[in-house]
C-alpha cells in the first residue's frame, strides 16, 4: 500500500504525540489537561499503537485491566501517582473500599466499554500471532467479567441494557441530552472543589460551573454509598440507558464472541446475551415514528428527545436493519450533522437549540466519533460516504493539529493540543488505506 507523503508525515507526528504522552505502561490522553489513564481513551490508543508496537498496545489494555474492580467494573480513570493537578483527584472519589484494587487508585465509575473490541483489533493487527493469542487468553476472563458487570449490576430491571449513573460515564460529558436529568435531582449539600480544567483551557470550551458542581456532587454522594451499585440505582439521581454505551457494549460483546471462537471455547452464553441486547435496542431504544435511537431515562420512565450524534453509533455495531440504517444515514448526511464542505460529524445537531460549536460535546467534531461512524458506514456498504468522512478527518488534523475536538464550522482546534486518541485514530485510518 502506498501512503501519500503528507500522510506519512502525519503518521510520524501522530507517533510523536503518543510517545510524548506515554506514561510507561499506559498513555495519558493529553499532556496537561488529562494526566492519568482513561478507559476508552486507552482502547483507541491501543488500536493506534498496535500498528507499530504490538507489545506496547497489549500493555496499554492490560494496565487498564489491572485496575478492574472485583465486581467487574473497569474504572474510567486509573490515577497516575506522579500527577496531582486534576479534579476530582483520587481522594475525592473515596474508592478505598474492598471492591477496588488495593495498590492502584481509581475513580468509582466506568466509561464507554469499547475495550474488548480494541483487544480483538490489537490481535488482528499483530504480526506475532503466538504472543497475540496468549494476550487474548490473558484478557478474555476480565473482559467477560466487565460484560457481567454491565448486564447484571447495571441492568437491575433485566432489560438487556446497561444504565449509566454519571454524565462522565457517557464519554459525551456535557451533551445537552443530559441537561434535564442532571438538573433534576436535589443536592443535599454543596460539593466543595476547585476546578483545574478551566485554568488550562478557555472556559468557553469546557462544561459550565453548574455542571461541574453536579458532577462533583454525584461523585461525593455515590462515594457515601461506598459505590454499592444497587444503592446507586435506588438513589435515582442519574440512571440513563445510553445509546452510545449500549452500542459499544454490543460491539464489544460481538468481539468477545469472536475471541471466544478463536480460543475454541463454548460461546453459547455470550451469543445469547448478544441476541437479548439486540432485541432491547429494537424494543426500548428505537423510536419508529422518529426513525432514530434515543437514550432512556429510568427515573422518569421516558426517552430523552435530543439530537446528538450518539444515535448513529449503532451503525458501528451493525444494530439497525437496512431500512433503519437508511433513515439514520439520510439524517447523518444532512447539513445539521455533516456540513458540506466540512470536517465530519457535529456532536450535536446544528438545529439543536443548545448547539455550541466551541463547547466540548455540545457541537464540536471529535475524531473518535468520525472514526466509529466511518466503520459503521462501511458496514452498511456506504464506502462512498466512509471515504469522504475519512478524507475530511485526515484533512482536519493535517491542517489544524492533533487537537481534542474541532469547531465544525471553521475546523479550528479546541480543547487540548497533542491529544492521544486523535493521534491513534489518524494512524489507524491511514494504515487502513484511507487518504
Ligand atoms: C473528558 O472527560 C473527563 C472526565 O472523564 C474530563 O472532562 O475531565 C471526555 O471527553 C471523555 O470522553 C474522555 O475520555 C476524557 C479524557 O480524554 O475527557
Amino acid at each position: 500500500m502506498s501512503v501519500k507523503p503528507e500522510n506519512q508525515l502525519l503518521i510520524k507526528q501522530a507517533y510523536a504525540v503518543l510517545s510524548n504522552n506515554d506514561l510507561g505502561t499506559s498513555t495519558k490522553p493529553a499532556p496537561q489537561l488529562y494526566p492519568h489513564q482513561w478507559n476508552w481513551d486507552s482502547a483507541f490508543i491501543a488500536i493506534g499503537l498496535s500498528h507499530q508496537n504490538e507489545a506496547r498496545a497489549q500493555t496499554e489494555i492490560k494496565s487498564l485491566l489491572k485496575a478492574q474492580w472485583s465486581n467487574g467494573m473497569i474504572p474510567h480513570i486509573v490515577f497516575n501517582p506522579d500527577a496531582s493537578d486534576y479534579h476530582p483527584g483520587p481522594d475525592y472519589w473515596r474508592t478505598d473500599i474492598p471492591m477496588a484494587p488495593q495498590s492502584i487508585q481509581t475513580s468509582g465509575i466506568t466509561q464507554p466499554p469499547i475495550l474488548a473490541f480494541a483487544a480483538l483489533e490489537v490481535y488482528h493487527n499483530s504480526g506475532n500471532k503466538k504472543t497475540a493469542l496468549q494476550f487474548l487468553k490473558d484478557v478474555f476472563p476480565n473482559l467477560l467479567h466487565q460484560t457481567d458487570f454491565l448486564l447484571n449490576e447495571r441492568d437491575p430491571l433485566k432489560q438487556g441494557l446497561a444504565f449509566i449513573c454519571h454524565p462522565w460515564e457517557s464519554g459525551m460529558d456535557n451533551a445537552s441530552t443530559w441537561d434535564t436529568s442532571l438538573n433534576s435531582f436535589i443536592m443535599e449539600f454543596q460539593p466543595d472543589f476547585t476546578r483545574r480544567d478551566n485554568q488550562k483551557i478557555d472556559e468557553k470550551q469546557r462544561p459550565s460551573d453548574n455542571e461541574y458542581s453536579r458532577y462533583s456532587y454525584l461523585v461525593q454522594r455515590y462515594g457515601m454509598e461506598q459505590w454499592n451499585q444497587s444503592k446507586i440505582y435506588t438513589l435515582g439521581l442519574f440512571n440513563i440507558q445510553s445509546v452510545l454505551i449500549n452500542a459499544l457494549h454490543l460491539k464489544s460483546m460481538q468481539a468477545l464472541s469472536g475471541i471466544c471462537k478463536i480460543l475454541g471455547q463454548d460461546c453459547g452464553k455470550i451469543d445469547n446475551q448478544i441476541t437479548s441486547v439486540r432485541n432491547a435496542f429494537k424494543t426500548i431504544l428505537w423510536d419508529d415514528d422518529l426513525a432514530r435511537y434515543q437514550d432512556f431515562d429510568l427515573n422518569t420512565g421516558k426517552p430523552i428527545i435530543s439530537e446528538n450524534l450518539s444515535q448513529f453509533i449503532p451503525l458501528f455495531a451493525g444494530i439497525p436493519d437496512q431500512k433503519q440504517a437508511e433513515s439514520l444515514i439520510s439524517k447523518l448526511v444532512s447539513p445539521e450533522f455533516w456540513p458540506n464542505p466540512g470536517w465530519g460529524i457535529c456532536s450535536q445537531s446544528a438545529n439543536n437549540s443548545e448547539f455550541d460549536g466551541l463547547r466540548y460535546w455540545r457541537g464540536p467534531v471529535w475524531i473518535n466519533m468520525n472514526w466509529m461512524i466511518i466503520k459503521g458506514l462501511e458496514h452498511y456498504n456506504r464506502s462512498d460516504l466512509a471515504n469522504r468522512l475519512a478524507h475530511e478527518t485526515l484533512q482536519l488534523v493535517e491542517q489544524n493539529g492533533f487537537y481534542e475536538y474541532f469547531n465544525p464550522e471553521t475546523g479550528q482546534g479546541l480543547g487540548s493540543d497533542s491529544f492521544s486518541w486523535t493521534a491513534a485514530l489518524v494512524i489507524d485510518l491511514i494504515t487502513s488505506g484511507y487518504e
